[in-house]
């Protein structure tokens, strides 16, 4: 560890700021080791008395001027703050501070990448740029100033809007931005380079111009048409769906190959990872073309989810980022199929979000301390944050939530605030009241919701019992708001008129044949009346709630709803459960060595989700995909990695095999060769069921030509990935070569490139493991690049089941001391890599051992980051620190 005992920060030590900063000029003079920041601030006291104290780290401090007298002697410096004694209530600060870009790997704060600078602020980034209040309360305006060589920087950008700029001398120049919007130092951005941009414009609905520029490098200028689209499509979106117009007249995207994360939406210029930009239909696949649509419309949604109105305090995370995720899943839900958009997430969802609610390290979407704020930029904070929004519009209704959305802007604009902020906006403007909601925010864990029906023919009424609990908090666990959105279905498939009775009307919204059952206590019941024969309930439509279910559905009732249901969330979720029960069945089997089996429901199933020609074809494609492994992992307290991988692979090929006619007749339907690429819903969807096909009939050995010919001849990305894919999972004897082929074809393109590196990482092959081994010697490989890191490390702790979690243990080590390795580099990206460890407790009595001492040997490191501390002590329990 750098510090002996890590500092743990607590949202109940909140204090408002001291100081305000009226405004700030920056000026930075550009160099590749000595880069010298000038940072003027006019502060104003709020409080009585305290010192001044800065946050800073990394910084080599040159002088420091208080009203213009040198002050650097009467300062106290540490390696993470800057304290001034000073009584003064009005002031002007200048600091003089060096730092070395260059050096710079973590990629934090200022740093270069392919020759170029670059900034990332949040959390708390800006520290490293120069002594500051780094927290997102202080707001103010910024005046940027950058002075740079020319030769090798030609693009200097800044927030805000160019009000001065010009040579210096032959060799340097200079330009001026100014941000008219006050905004926390998180925001801040600054880029300078060699990089050329691509050009549009967007008129607002106010009849405004809005300049749109995205920046990379040369080569890459062909591969932004999707992203300029993309950005459009945002604009508008918000305009019509939450009546938000863009404020500056100038919106900057640039691309960098070195980022550690998505994107980021820094006002007016936003920095992203190149992976959520560059597009061509050879060079990015479907899923590409979705993410840079996803990822850019997140981005600018923050502009008022998040800058506009921003974070009191980093404990406040999910007000920004629940909302804008719940934005772009909605955006993207209009853009592409609202269905399969709705599955995916939660799919997503329940893979990622769900184990690390049951794993140590659980929090709250509103998490309650944390050493590392990076550390807490997660599935729960993001995804459970935006199921959360989600609650609120489905109880309110999408005319509700609107309302509740304008009071909150009209409140906010401008400031820094809390969860309980939206809150109060979305009660108070539709005269409810949303306290329980509380609750959501501060439980960690995903609640159960146990469903009991109860039918009587005698009164014609039918009963649905709901109960909620959480495992393991019996005693403490408060009773959570849960709308669950249910229709009964008739034996015949048809949808029953709803007329709850007396008592339960009050607690039921909706009327017709579909209905929100307001659950608000532990346990409650909804009587429905009127119902002739026995109902079969369909339940949790749309996945209303983020929560466990468990309704004792018989096969043939599941059967209905997968081939009925006119929600496609549960048609799809019923078959979903239904081989959950044939997995669970063939993993018992396997435990006990006997016969594997395919049962007669599951063919059913499969055979009539398959001959359903008037579903969506991305929704057969999603539903005759079995559940993924990690998500069959969590239905067991402890996970037998042997057997669920087996039987998985069992059960895959049995359908495989008996479907092997009707497989292959969607394939070659769908498998058109020639047109051109299209992003569209429908293409899309085509590629994707023929897809799903492919990797079915590439179980059984006769079929590998498909995915061979599939390979060299389609020339869209999504086609010959897909195809790659299955072939890197196999042992074929073209195996090699096809992969080889790639490579050369690929090899100066590192998105592509990390593909490559992605599907070695990820695959089945029997040598998996060797092959990981020797990926990281590969004279491509780098631990500097966290998308090279990521394809090659996270895929392999993530996905790769036989290779990490061998029984003899090397993968574990393996891993451990790779992490090791970045963290001296990276520590951000290292602690995410340490994912897959943290759920060690959940394997075998050898496997606990083995990955246990895979996380000793990481915490014995001498040079053990913060942000891997925290993750790595969490999970043995050496910390109190929970949640
Ligand atoms: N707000 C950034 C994430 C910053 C992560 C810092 N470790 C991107 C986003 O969520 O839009
Ligand atoms: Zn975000």
């Amino acid at each position: 560890m750098t510090s002996e005992s890590p500092i743990v920060h607590y949202l109940k030590d909140y204090q408002a700021p001291q100081f305000e900063i009226r405004s700030v000029l920056l000026e930075f003079d550009l160099h590749p080791t000595k880069t010298q920041v000038i940072n003027t601030m006019q502060i104003q006291r709020v409080s009585t008395n305290e010192d001044l104290v800065l946050a800073g780290e990394e910084l080599e401090l040159v002088s420091v001027l208080l009203n213009g007298q040198e002050v650097i002697e009467q300062c106290v410096v540490d390696a993470e703050s800057l304290t001034i004694m000073t009584g003064l209530s009005e002031f002007e600060l200048i600091i003089k501070t060096i730092i070395s870009p260059e050096k710079n790997t973590a990629l934090e704060g200022l740093y270069r990448t392919s020759g170029n600078y670059c900034t990332q602020c949040e959390a708390e980034g800006f520290r490293k740029i120069t002594y500051f209040f780094d927290r997102p309360d202080v707001l103010t305006l910024f005046t940027t100033k950058i002075v740079a060589d020319k030769a090798d920087n030609a693009v200097l950008l800044s927030n805000g809007n160019l009000i001065e700029s010009g040579d210096i001398d032959g060799n340097r120049h200079y330009a001026v931005w100014q941000d008219p919007y006050k905004k926390p130092c998180y925001l801040f951005a600054l880029v300078a380079g060699n990089l050329e941009c691509v050009e549009d414009q967007f008129i607002t609905a106010e009849k405004r111009s809005v300049a749109l520029k995205i920046y990379v490098e040369e080569r890459n200028l062909d591969k932004c048409e999707h992203a300029m689209e993309s950005l459009k499509k945002s604009m508008l979106w918000d305009e019509a769906r939450f009546g938000l117009i863009y404020d500056l007249d100038i919106y900057m995207i640039v691309a960098v190959d070195d980022f550690n994360m998505g994107a980021m939406e820094n006002k007016g210029l936003n920095v992203f990872n190149s992976k959520f930009v560059l597009a061509k239909p050879d060079t990015a696949t479907d899923v590409d073309y979705e993410g840079i649509e996803a990822v850019i419309g997140h981005e600018y949604f923050h502009n008022w989810t998040g800058n506009r109105v921003t974070c009191r305090d980093w404990f406040q995370l999910t007000l920004k980022e629940g909302l804008t995720v719940f934005r772009d899943q909605e955006f993207t839900a209009d853009m592409l199929s609202p269905a399969v958009k709705r599955i995916e997430d939660v799919k997503r969802l329940r893979s990622n979000q769900f184990p690390e609610d049951a794993g140590p390290m659980a929090h709250p979407i509103q998490p309650q301390s944390y050493i590392e704020m990076n550390n807490f930029y997660t599935v729960t904070v993001y995804e459970k944050g935006a199921e959360v929004v989600r609650l609120y519009h489905t109880l309110l209704g999408e005319v509700g939530f609107r309302k509740g959305m304008d009071l909150y802007f009209l409140r906010h604009d401008g400031q820094a605030v809390t969860v309980v902020d939206f809150r109060n906006a979305m009660a108070d403007a539709n005269g409810v009241d949303l306290s329980q909601m509380h609750a959501w925010y501060v439980q960690a864990g995903t609640p159960t919701l146990k469903v009991e029906t109860l039918y009587d023919a005698l009164s014609q009424t039918f009963q649905i019992k709901c109960h909620q609990y959480l495992e393991g908090a019996i005693e403490d666990f408060k009773p959570l708001l849960i709308p669950i959105k249910i229709a009964l279905i008739s034996e015949q498939g048809e949808l029953l008129e709803l007329i709850p009775d007396v008592d339960s009307a009050t607690k039921i919204m909706g009327e017709g044949k579909e209905a929100v059952l307001r659950l608000t206590q532990q346990t409650e019941t909804f009587t429905f009346t009127s119902i002739v024969a026995k109902p079969i309930p369909s339940l949790l439509r749309g996945f209303s709630a983020p929560v466990h279910l468990e309704y004792d559905y018989s096969d043939s009732e599941l059967s209905l709803l997968a081939s009925t249901d006119s929600d496609s969330f549960v048609r799809w979720e019923s078959f979903q459960v239904l081989a959950l029960k044939a997995l669970k069945v063939n993993i018992e089997c396997y435990e006990k060595g006997q016969k594997l089996v395919l049962s007669s429901a599951m063919k059913q199933a499969f055979s009539g989700i398959l001959q359903d020609h008037s579903a969506d074809a991305g929704l057969i494609s999603l539903t005759i995909t079995l559940p993924d492994i990690t998500y069959i992992g969590e239905q067991f307290e402890e996970i037998n990695v042997d057997a669920v991988y087996h039987a998985h692979k069992w059960l895959r090929t049995a359908l495989a095999e008996h479907f092997e006619a009707d497989l292959l007749a969607v394939y070659k339907r769908l498998n058109q060769s020639g047109g051109a690429y299209r992003y569209h819903k429908d293409d899309i969807a085509s590629r994707k069921l023929k897809n799903a096909c492919l990797r079915y009939l590439m179980l059984l050995p006769q079929q590998f030509v498909l995915g061979k010919e599939q390979y060299y001849q389609q020339e869209n990305m999504t086609d010959v990935l897909a195809a790659l894919e299955t072939i890197s999972h196999s042992s074929h004897a073209d195996r090699v070569s096809c992969l080889e082929h790639f490579y050369q074809h690929w090899k100066n393109d590192s998105l592509v490139l990390d593909k490559w590196f992605t599907l070695q990482a990820a695959s089945h092959h029997i040598h998996a493991f060797e092959h990981v081994q020797e990926l990281v010697k590969h004279a491509d490989f780098t631990l500097t690049n966290p998308n090279r890191v990521r394809s090659v490390l996270g895929v392999f702790g993530r996905v790769n089941v036989l290779g990490f979690h061998r029984k003899d243990g090397l993968g574990y080590q393996f891993l451990a001391e790779q992490i090791i390795q970045l963290d001296k580099l990276n520590p951000q990206v290292a602690a995410r890599i340490v994912a897959p460890f943290t759920h060690w407790q959940r394997y075998d009595e050898s496997r606990r051992k083995k990955m246990h001492s895979a996380l000793t040997l990481i915490l014995a490191s001498s040079t053990l980051s913060k942000d891997v501390y925290e993750i790595v002590s969490k999970s043995l329990g050496q910390s109190a620190l929970q949640g």
